[in-house]
């Protein structure tokens, strides 16, 4: 089935992002937007836009009724849902289908499991994946919490089913500090996700996070796309990432790849999706989570091989068969530096009006981002106000790059992240591959 018109439930940079490349396939988009992003870039790129309510997401871009509405009044035959808002929602993607909207992502089912994060680890046992040791499932009690992480060893960390993104989330290093870590992490998860269910598992010291994107079609096929280093985050916040995680040897790096190819056809899966692993100091690999939707830093996948990951997802809803896994070709080295609207050293959120605005170029530059001169960056959303993008043949060469991309990078009138970034690409740990997910809480 051929889709003709595509409506973008989402803003900013993964707005204009989808847009460029549903125009780019002849296809037309339709953008939606709330009362504050009235001046958004992205609304001048789209075929035609609609206003979705007032500037709290709640009231817009998680506003079902109005975003189906705008869907149907412009004849829309598919939602391109991007990450965030929408896209995990499981009763949207069912009201899409009852709407005979096409969801340009997984189904429901796939979505349902992989939100139930102890759930999601039992299957990927079954598959064959190897996960961290821990419960089998949800733990029933503090008392048997206590038996099991007796028999694991300390430390272990309780963790929320609904969770995802470190809420919810206690390490315990003795048996005496698990009765309140346990009550700590379900009250958090309970008035997070209205849902108070705890696994356990063996703590990992000093991770590194590496995270495999793959792709499925309604045919049973499944590619990888490689993998992506996430490992520099701070509060659960990614700041940089790249493809390839070069702390991987060849062997490992294959059997991961292997495994997440395997875990996508087992699971039937269609669409784009990334498979989260941890990396133990023995470059052990454990499953972890896996993200039903297309990610922030999928772009270093695309710079690395050269696929355009919006165009396979939108080929996979239009019922088209993948390409072959021999066919996808791998070179160089991508690294992704997210500019936020925040102070470079307290990473406090820093909204308003950007009065210069000059972007890096050159050759395997790439600039993502819905921001220009004159424009006022909202307070009401995410502060993300664009991702950075370099591709060299070598790791040494990217870093080179996105240093010079970085000091061409000229915003001025708010506060960001460039000069955070700056101090990493000159970071001899960064340089060494000397850091994992804890280095920036540790520095
Ligand atoms: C872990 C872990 C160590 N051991 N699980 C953090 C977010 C959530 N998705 C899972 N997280 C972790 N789970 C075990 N068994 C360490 C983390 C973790 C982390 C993981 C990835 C990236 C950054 C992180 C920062 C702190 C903790």
């Amino acid at each position: 089935m051929k889709i003709e018109k595509i409506l973008v439930a989402n803003r900013g940079e993964i707005a204009l992002r989808a847009i460029r490349t549903i125009k780019e396939m002849g296809k037309q988009a339709i953008a939606v937007y709330s009362k504050a992003d009235k001046d958004a870039l992205y609304l001048q790129y789209a075929d035609a836009s609609i206003c979705i309510g007032e500037a709290p997401s709640s009231k817009s871009y998680l506003n079902i009724p109005a975003i189906i509405s705008a869907a149907e009044i412009s004849g829309c035959d598919a939602i391109f849902p991007g990450y965030g808002f929408l896209s995990e929602n499981q009763t949207f993607v069912e009201i899409c289908k009852h709407h005979n909207i096409k969801f340009i992502g997984p189904s429901v089912d796939a979505m349902v499991l992989m939100s139930d994060k102890s759930k999601a680890k039992e299957v990927m046992k079954k598959a064959g994946v190897p996960v961290i040791e821990g419960s089998e499932g949800a733990l029933k009690s503090i008392s048997q919490a206590k038996e099991l992480a007796k028999q694991i060893t300390y430390p272990v960390i309780i963790k929320a089913s609904a969770g995802g993104g470190g809420r919810g989330m206690r390490v315990v290093d003795k048996e005496e500090d698990l009765e309140k870590a346990f009550l700590a992490a379900e009250s958090e998860a309970l008035s997070a996700f209205g849902d108070g269910t705890l696994y356990m598992e063996k703590y990992i010291k000093n991770p590194r996070h590496i995270e495999v994107q793959v792709i499925g079609d309604s045919f049973g096929n499944a590619i990888h796309i490689g993998e992506r280093d996430c490992s520099l985050q701070r509060r659960h916040q990614k700041l940089i990432e790249e493809s390839p995680a070069i702390i991987l040897d060849e062997q490992t790096r294959a059997k991961l790849h292997e495994t997440a190819v395997k875990a996508t056809k087992f699971l039937g899966y269609e669409n784009a999706g990334t498979f989260e692993f941890l990396l133990d100091n023995q470059k052990n690999f454990y499953f972890m989570e896996m993200n039903t939707r297309l990610q922030v830093e999928h772009c270093v996948s695309e710079m690395v091989s050269g696929l355009d990951i919006i165009e396979l997802m939108i080929k996979v809803a239009e019922g088209e068969e993948l390409p072959k896994q021999e066919e996808i070709n791998f070179k160089g080295h991508s690294i992704e530096c997210r500019i936020t609207a925040e102070d470079p050293v307290k990473f406090i959120p820093s909204p308003g009006k950007i009065t210069k605005y000059i972007v890096p170029g050159g050759r395997n530059v790439r600039m993502d981002s819905h921001a220009y001169q004159g424009y006022v960056v909202p307070p009401t959303y995410d502060s993300m106000i664009g991702k950075l993008i370099v591709h060299a043949d070598t790791r040494e060469k990217a870093i080179a790059k996105m240093k010079n991309s970085l000091n061409e990078l000229q915003i001025e009138g708010i506060k960001t992240v460039k000069d955070f970034h700056l101090k990493m690409m000159d970071n001899e740990d960064f340089i060494n591959n000397n850091f994992d997910t804890n280095y920036l809480s540790k520095h």
